[in-house]
């Protein structure tokens, strides 16, 4: 089999297998799952549910979508679930045209505080075809309950969001269910980033809280890209209609046909979230990245770790990811609370360690990993974005020629690849 696009799978698994990946997002699938996402399943075409499709020839189909169902309910301990979202973005858009008709009050917190795009963003649908509010995080870079209740009252929303993408620290699902009852609004845990801590018992479960739970299945849950929907014993008792809701909103209202090799492909990854070294696995997770915040010189009660470069300087986070890639450690630029530059060029990076994980590092690993950031993070400095918005295009071009010719850079790439060559990949070897 000759193709480029085998050429590059090549490239891109050197790039995996030697380089340390960061992106708390991110993650290393087992070789089972890739097989079954690789399956033959991709050929069939299936739209609708298990026992009413569309199309003739379902019959397997059928038996893979139920059974990834039935390991959903039995780990989540919920009554319903729904496993044909694409990926997380269409999980939340059906959950919301559930819930929701357009034009009610959606809350969720804000991009800028670390929510995420389909929880109210400006641009998104959210805010599009419903009225999005956003609660904040404080100065403790803590969600702030009061200004959170205080919204709450005033805008009455149908659904509030709880979940996050750039928040290192664990949720009270309590408080959140305490301020939807007050103003009778459905309560949606986005638990995409999370939901690998959650079942190995690392950060509490929001099923007791919420209404419905949505997430995604390639993150901490370690599974193929796309996501799940999850109704909750509360969740059917306020609204009995709901799973025919949720159902209409994900085929005809958003979907086509299901991507089956990927159904199939999360009822692996279920299968192994359910044995007790997933327990073990999510649990390291958190370890590590609790090792990791410390030598970083801040916090993290999660898997992540939003790291303000504020004391190198200004508007560092392109440079600082610029640069850490140069030394095969890939992390993503982020904004920190309070963004003093852009958001296209802010002042912080987002890193994590589910990936490093799964790889089998452990906390001694995570001290090495830490002082390489810290070495290369030394590079970055006296790299401060030009306050004057029309010279920083050309001065990141200049940055990123320099950074690529830094020698401290190269020898740090090499000590790194020789350390991540050590810890096998699945699929890589
Ligand atoms: N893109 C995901 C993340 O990296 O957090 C959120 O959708």
């Amino acid at each position: 089999m000759s193709s480029k696009i085998f050429d590059l799978i090549q490239e891109e698994a050197d790039r995996q297998k030697y380089g340390l990946e960061m992106i708390p997002s991110e993650n290393y699938v087992s070789e089972k799952i890739l097989k079954a996402n690789g399956s033959i399943l991709t050929n069939k075409y299936s739209e609708g549910f298990p026992g009413r499709r569309y199309y003739g020839g379902n019959e397997v189909i059928d038996k893979i979508e139920v059974y990834t169902v039935n390991l959903a309910k039995k780990l989540f301990g919920v009554p319903a679930a729904f496993v044909q979202s694409y990926s997380g973005s269409p999980a939340n858009m059906a959950v919301t045209m559930a819930v929701c008709e357009p034009g009610d009050v959606v809350m969720g917190l804000a991009l800028s505080s670390g929510g995420h795009l389909t929880h109210g963003a400006n641009l998104n649908f959210s805010s599009i075809f419903y009225k999005a509010v956003n609660y904040k995080v404080g100065d403790d870079w803590k969600i702030d309950f009061t200004e959170l209740g205080a919204l709450a009252k005033k805008h009455k929303p149908k659904l509030i969001w709880v979940g996050t993408t750039a928040y290192p620290f664990k949720l009270d699902y309590k408080k959140f269910r305490k301020i939807a009852d007050m103003v009778g609004a459905a309560l949606v845990a986005d638990c995409s980033h999370i939901t690998g801590l959650i079942i190995s018992g690392a950060h509490e479960s929001p099923v007791p809280y919420v209404d419905i739970i949505t997430t995604t299945t390639h993150k901490t849950l370690r599974g193929p890209r796309g996501a799940m929907i999850l109704v909750t014993d509360r969740g059917l008792k306020k609204d009995p209609e709901i799973k025919g809701k949720i159902e209409r909103a994900i085929i005809p209202g958003i979907q086509g046909g299901p991507h089956n090799h990927q159904t199939a492909a999360i009822a692996i990854a279920l299968e192994e979230a359910s044995l007790p070294s997933f327990k073990k696995y999510g649990v390291q997770i958190a370890k590590n990245a609790a090792v990791l915040a410390k030598e970083l010189g801040t916090v993290s009660e999660t898997h992540l770790i939003l790291l303000s470069l504020t004391k190198y300087g200004y508007g560092l986070g392109y440079q600082a990811q610029y640069a850490l890639e140069e030394a095969g450690i890939t992390v993503n630029k982020n904004t920190i609370p309070g963004e003093p530059a852009s958001p296209f060029y802010p002042s912080g990076v987002r890193l994590g360690t589910p990936a490093l994980t799964t790889r089998g590092m452990k906390e001694k690993d995570m001290v090495k990993i830490a002082g390489w950031i810290k070495r290369v993070l030394e590079e970055i400095r006296g790299l401060d974005l030009p306050k004057e918005q029309e010279k920083r295009k050309d001065f990141l071009k200049e940055v990123k020629i320099k950074l690529h010719q830094n020698q401290n850079l190269k020898q740090i790439k090499k000590e790194v690849a020789a350390f991540a060559g050590k810890f096998p990949v699945p699929g890589i070897g």
